[in-house]
């Protein structure tokens, strides 16, 4: 493709960006093409960082086999920008079988259950992981042929455990590479039911830079590494690990949201028009307290759990029916992985049961939708919610808890209720209600605390919690990653000319 090479802006250095997910994904269909633009928070913070610095961004080319035009691996995104603001998108095509065995197989049937202490969900055999091994390798193919003296690879998440080092014979030396794994690091006695724990290690340690959410998750990769591979040497108060092929720095790099787009967002008249749609659709009443939750359909997030204790709360809180509304809107994920399937069916079929149970005539407890739900929406959708509920087994950060911080006001805020097990509680701990996913009884307490609470404790802990999240922003977020590879890379030029 003659698509322009990501140029380096600024002083700074070219920064190529490697994940699963691509950014914008096109669809041709004849001379037609569709671009669609990402909506996750994530994925439009990195976006926006490569915007200013320039460089590139290496993902699999998702799409419909059809209409994508696969023999164009490069193009230049977003296709609106100015030129000094755009960057290279350079797709790593999958066949069909790679995409079962290395997205569908590995990463999600043995690493993110493995990862999120879901041992009975884990599916693993010797296909997913030798196609993992090669998926990997395709992109670490793909890297070497982008990268130059200087630059930063940031690789991103489970699904590219082990092109790190496969990036060692591959680059130079003065090339950083670096990693944020976005899920939980589990400790070893979890991590060690992997078959190919060693291999998977050694592979991250290929970075001169690994980054987590919070500390938890580096002592576990510690302790992982000082169990599993002997000839690593850990310098447990600075985080590095000396290994065959060099050093790694393990550190942690809180993820947060984007503060002023989701105020901004809350506010718009599209976010009001699309919240009144959303009401009226769903034949919502508007007098009715709202508790909300919005998640991928996915078993760590907890939602079979959370509606077992909302229809226990029905049950011991009558006073309360008529009274509230629990909308959890719901994103298909993984459909083709049985464990998510039956998920969601198992939650079609909960929602149902309880609002039969307790619905009136005019009143339904339980609103349930699977509907794309617009940015602008959802955003105002969480500045209207009275509580959120955000209450997964087990999550590496979650976004959705900062989300409904940032859509919140000072004048009336709601209240979150977080449970202990996301990464984000380690954060903001106390100035949420912390509820144990697991406990019903003490998640029924969670949800009464919150429907009682005073404005002015309101007010408090909504202070709190917006000061505590505003440190990681996600603009925060990537230049202090950015920052802290540049000047490991820098200290280790100045011990190699000593
Ligand atoms: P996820 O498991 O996807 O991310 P989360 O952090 O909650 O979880 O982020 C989901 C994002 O998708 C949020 O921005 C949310 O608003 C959006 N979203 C979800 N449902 C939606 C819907 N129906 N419509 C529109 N948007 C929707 C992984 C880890 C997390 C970690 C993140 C970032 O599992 O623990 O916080 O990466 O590192």
């Amino acid at each position: 493709s003659d698509a322009p090479a990501g140029d380096q802006r600024d002083e700074e250095p070219a920064v190529i960006v490697v994940s699963n997910r691509q950014p914008y994904r096109h669809e041709w269909d004849g001379d037609e093409v569709t671009v669609s633009r990402p909506t996750g928070g994530l994925s439009s913070g990195l976006d926006a960082a490569l915007r200013e610095v320039g460089g590139t961004w290496i993902a699999w080319g998702d799409g419909d086999a059809d209409k994508v035009v696969v023999d164009d691996d490069c193009v230049t995104v977003p296709p609106d920008a100015p030129e000094d603001e755009q960057y290279t998108l350079n797709r790593v095509w999958l066949d069909e079988d790679e995409v079962d065995n290395y997205y569908y197989g590995f990463s999600n049937r043995v690493l993110w259950p493995l990862c999120h202490n879901a041992l009975t969900t884990v599916r693993s055999n010797v296909q997913y992981w030798e196609t993992y091994r090669d998926v990997n390798e395709h992109f670490a193919d793909a890297i070497a042929t982008r990268a130059s003296a200087d630059d930063v690879v940031w690789l991103q998440d489970y699904h590219l455990a082990l092109a790190p080092q496969m990036l060692g014979s591959r680059l130079s030396e003065d090339v950083s590479v670096t990693q944020f794994w976005h899920i939980p690091w589990p400790s070893w006695d979890t991590f060690r039911a992997c078959p190919h724990a060693e291999e998977l290690l050694r592979g991250l340690l290929g970075n001169d830079l690994f980054c987590v959410h919070v500390p938890r998750y580096r002592k576990h990769f510690l302790e992982c590494v000082d169990a599993a591979l002997p000839e690593a040497v850990i310098d447990w108060s600075t985080g590095q690990v000396f290994h065959r092929d060099g050093t790694t720095t393990v550190e942690v790099f809180p993820l947060g949201v984007d503060l002023d787009r989701i105020d901004r967002h809350a506010s718009t008249a599209e976010g009001r028009e699309g919240l009144e749609s959303f009401v009226a659709d769903h034949d919502i009443d508007d007098d009715t307290e709202l508790l909300l939750s919005v998640d991928r359909l996915d078993y760590s997030k907890g939602i079979l759990t959370r509606l077992f204790a909302l229809e226990h709360f029905l049950e011991t809180n009558p006073e309360w029916r008529g009274e509230l509304t629990f909308v959890q809107v719901g994103t298909e994920s993984r459909s083709s992985i049985p464990a998510y399937s039956e998920l969601q069916t198992d939650i079609g079929e909960a929602v149902a049961r309880i609002n039969e149970r307790f619905a009136t005539a005019d009143w339904k407890p339980i609103v349930y939708t699977t509907d794309y739900v617009a940015n602008e929406t959802l955003y105002a959708l969480f500045r209207s919610a009275d509580i959120c509920l955000v209450t997964p087994l087990r999550d590496g950060m979650n976004l959705v808890a900062q989300e409904f911080v940032a859509a919140q006001t000072d004048a009336d805020p709601g209240v979150l209720v977080l449970s202990t097990m996301a990464g984000v509680h380690d954060l903001v701990g106390d100035a949420a209600v912390s509820v144990a996913p697991y406990d019903t009884t003490q998640f029924v307490s969670g949800i009464e605390e919150a429907l009682s609470m005073s404005v002015d404790e309101r007010r408090e802990r909504f202070r709190e919690l917006h000061g505590e999240i505003q440190h990681y922003e996600v603009s925060v977020w990537v230049n202090e990653v950015l920052d802290r590879i540049t000047s490991l890379a820098t200290s280790d030029r100045e011990q190699n000319r000593v």
